[in-house]
């Protein structure tokens, strides 16, 4: 019997939750361990060993594998039937074309995010701090003006020509799949959830705010991209990402 797989996140990260949907719905048994981000670096580092701090990180038992596509194509392969991605080689290409799109648009999605979050000390610490104990708590609070100094040049939040390019490839994503369905269809490729579906609502998920996700639903969070969510009101792409999580996503 293979190990239980554990999952290594972060509670306010979309590629996180994506890996996360990307295991829930196919009803791979697995435990989350979630890590607290600038917590996390070293961990990151060892599991990973890659050279990359980044999460999703998936520990097999016999291995870890780090990055929400290598843990896509990991499931594929360990743990077929896969549904989530179809034998079909045409579809399965159109799949992960669509999930490599989102992947991009999700980097561009922290960056528009933060660019009108980081400010709000109070509601950005509340959210890197979800896991910690009180402890790790203090310290982010403490170090926050740092490690917002930090976060800011990482993301180029004081470029304003990339926060705006980061715009506009988030509004390119969300018009790429609003011409999609604009004949009506429900799911991106072929006619059942897929891996595409999961990977573009996940990543938009930051900004779309499913109730269904328990830190996007949250008010605090809610207010502090409130101009992001009154520029998108209404986009059809947004009110698709909301009735994907409505429809597959557990409460
Ligand atoms: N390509 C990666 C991107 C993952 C990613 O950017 N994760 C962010 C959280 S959403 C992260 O771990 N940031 C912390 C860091 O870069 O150290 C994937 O698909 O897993």
């Amino acid at each position: 019997m293979p190990a239980m797989l554990k999952l290594h996140t972060f509670s306010v990260s979309h590629f996180s939750e994506k890996a996360r949907w990307l295991l829930d719905a196919s009803g791979i048994d697995y435990i989350e361990e979630p890590w607290v981000p600038f917590l996390h670096i070293v961990k990151t580092l060892r599991k990973g060993g890659r050279g990359a701090t980044t999460v999703p990180i998936l520990d097999t038992g016999e291995g870890c594998i780090q990055d929400s596509t290598r843990i896509l194509l990991w499931l594929e392969k360990h743990r077929a039937p896969f549904s989530l991605i179809p034998v079909d080689a045409a579809l399965r290409e159109q799949v992960l074309a669509v999930e490599d799109r989102f992947d991009r648009v999700g980097n561009h999605v922290v960056r528009y995010a933060y660019s009108v979050s980081l400010d709000n000390a109070e509601g950005v610490t509340k959210l890197w701090t979800i896991d910690a104990t009180p402890g790790q708590t203090r310290f982010i609070r403490t170090a926050y003006p740092l490690l917002r100094l930090v976060f800011r040049s990482k993301l180029k939040l004081g470029n304003a020509a990339a926060i705006a390019a980061s715009e506009q490839r988030f509004g390119d994503g969300l018009d790429w799949i609003a011409e999609q369905l604009k004949d009506g269809r429900q799911y991106l490729v072929g006619t059942q959830l897929t891996a595409a579906d999961i990977s573009a609502a996940a990543l938009l998920a930051p900004i779309a705010c499913p109730d269904e996700h328990p830190v996007y639903s949250q008010a605090d969070y809610r207010d502090g991209i409130a101009p992001l969510r009154a520029r998108w009101d209404g986009h059809p792409a947004l009110d698709w990402v909301r009735q994907l999580y409505r429809d597959h996503r557990r409460s």
